[in-house]
């Protein structure tokens, strides 16, 4: 039989990619065709993403394997979550799509939960609370942008909204439509009570279809632009950290969890259905849409944010270093110096990241790091202490008992931050695939297009094609002394 090939149009908020993805000999080959820079744009005090910029860097990528006569069975676009895109029938775009990050649903984001409060969302959404959600958004856009709203037809979710771009279909995939904070899980439908309490545009909410839907076949202005023929667009899982999920080499079992490591830290299990009740809620831990009607259940966490955005300073002065030079250089560096609390307010959009993490550790009369190798290094501990933190509260909210880590995406090569992980949860580490999401995407377009048959399929595939490296937990004794100290700093 001929291979199938499936592209995947990875979209992430520092790069994006396009995948040849096809099963050879009872493996999955996954080949990277193209890589671009996807970041936010400063514009006019707001912080936007160029995704026309985008959209035509992804179609470098399928031109690319088109220029190699081979034939794509399906493609499908994955993404951050959160945001959106305006059009309508006319306008393919109305607006550039706002980065979560831009600062405009502070004030709206407290307002919000003031006025109906954290229980009422909580038990529509079942989501962790977060002022980038799409509702706050939404919510400053029924504000401050009513004229734009008015000759909006829909808004769609980043990867749905290029997807929607090349088959022309408009529909949200339940995953990312979960990370709105406006789906309700139980109901399965967008929250009618949000959409009214908050005068949101009703009709600007697109129908919600399951991961693995086929949308249709690309537009035909795309295939004779780019020479493709007969290519259906699937909606996969379009949330990035579901498509990462789902690639999870774990078994049936359920003492494992993931970490689906990138910008953010996505830490949590699978459960069957979500749930949504006061120490959830108190924890602020979230439901999110999987694949096959699993929830992912997890806690979303900064994660190397932290050292992208360092980096990105580091490079305004004009010091390079590359990630895996940042890693060698932490492991050099002096242990538990100065720790941080990642999750502190100041970290979430800062001008310059190392005078942030410099001013918490003045604040709480720790020493400042000095050089890149001392951040790196404060930075890589304080996130594994968090995972410990947070797998406790997991292993106390779902009553399961977590024996392993699963560490996938772009952080799983941070052999230094796997470590680390292993040490502070006492928990033995298995790190990769680093292609987590490309791969769950493709494999939810084989499962689409009916050359797999299940979750547990598609799992067992991964784990027959990726090396995956294990790590054992050491020194215990050191990490719950540097548990206790990171306990009191974020107890403060
Ligand atoms: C990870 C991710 C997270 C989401 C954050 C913002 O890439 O999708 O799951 O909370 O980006 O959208």
């Amino acid at each position: 039989m001929k291979n199938r090939y499936y592209v995947a149009c990875d979209l992430g908020a520092e790069s994006g990619r396009v995948m040849l993805g096809s099963v050879s000999d009872g493996k999955l080959v996954l080949e990277e065709v193209h890589r671009f820079p996807t970041g936010a744009v400063r514009i006019q005090g707001s912080l936007r993403w160029n995704i026309l910029g985008i959209f035509e860097a992804l179609k470098v990528g399928l031109r690319k394997i088109a220029a190699r006569g081979i034939e794509v069975v399906s493609l499908s676009v994955d993404s951050w979550g959160v945001d959106y895109a305006l059009f309508n029938e006319r306008q393919p775009l109305l607006a550039l799509p706002y980065q979560y990050r831009d600062a405009r649903t502070e004030k709206r984001y407290t307002h919000a939960l003031e006025t109906i409060g954290r229980e009422k969302i909580f038990s529509e959404t079942g989501i962790q609370f977060m002022s980038i959600n799409t509702l706050y958004h939404l919510i400053a856009d029924v504000e401050e942008n009513s004229d734009l709203l008015s000759i909006a037809d829909q808004f769609l979710t980043i990867a749905d909204y290029v997807n929607y771009l090349f088959s022309g279909v408009a529909r949200v995939e339940v995953s990312l439509a979960s990370t709105t904070q406006i789906y309700n899980p139980t109901k399965k439908t967008w929250s009618d009570e949000l959409i009214r309490h908050f005068n949101l545009p009703q009709r600007l909410f697109p129908p919600i279809v399951s991961s693995g839907t086929i949308l249709g076949p690309i537009t035909a202005e795309l295939s004779s632009e780019n020479n493709l023929r007969d290519v259906e667009v699937v909606a996969t899982c379009s949330h990035d950290t579901g498509a990462a999920v789902a690639a999870v080499p774990a078994g049936a079992d359920d003492d494992w969890a993931y970490l689906s490591s990138g910008t953010w830290s996505l830490i949590g299990v699978e459960l069957p259905e979500p749930k949504i009740d006061d120490d959830v809620l108190q924890g602020n831990y979230t439901n999110e849409a999987g694949f096959g009607g699993t929830t992912r259940f997890l806690k979303n966490i900064v994660g190397l944010w932290l050292l992208q955005e360092s980096r990105r300073s580091w490079q305004r002065a004009g010091q390079e270093y590359d990630y895996a030079e940042l890693n060698a250089m932490a492991e050099s560096a002096e242990p538990f110096r100065s720790l941080i609390d990642p999750d502190d307010a100041r970290f979430l959009s800062p001008e310059d990241m190392p005078e942030a993490i410099a001013s918490f550790c003045r604040d709480t009369g720790q020493p400042e790091p000095q050089s890149p190798s001392e951040f790196a290094r404060c930075i890589l501990e304080s996130l594994a202490l968090l995972y410990r933190e947070t797998l406790d509260t997991i292993e106390r909210l779902t009553g399961r008992t977590i024996r392993r880590l699963h560490i996938v995406g772009g952080g799983s090569q941070s052999t230094l931050l796997n470590q680390f992980a292993a040490n502070a949860t006492g928990r033995k580490v298995l790190a990769g695939p680093v292609e987590a999401t490309a791969i769950g995407n493709v494999l939810i377009q084989a499962y689409a297009m009916k050359d797999l048959d299940s979750l547990a399929a598609i799992r067992e595939l991964v784990g027959k094609s990726f090396t995956i490296d294990e790590f054992q937990p050491d020194e215990p004794q050191r990490w719950s002394d540097a548990q206790q100290r990171f306990a009191t700093l974020r107890s403060r």
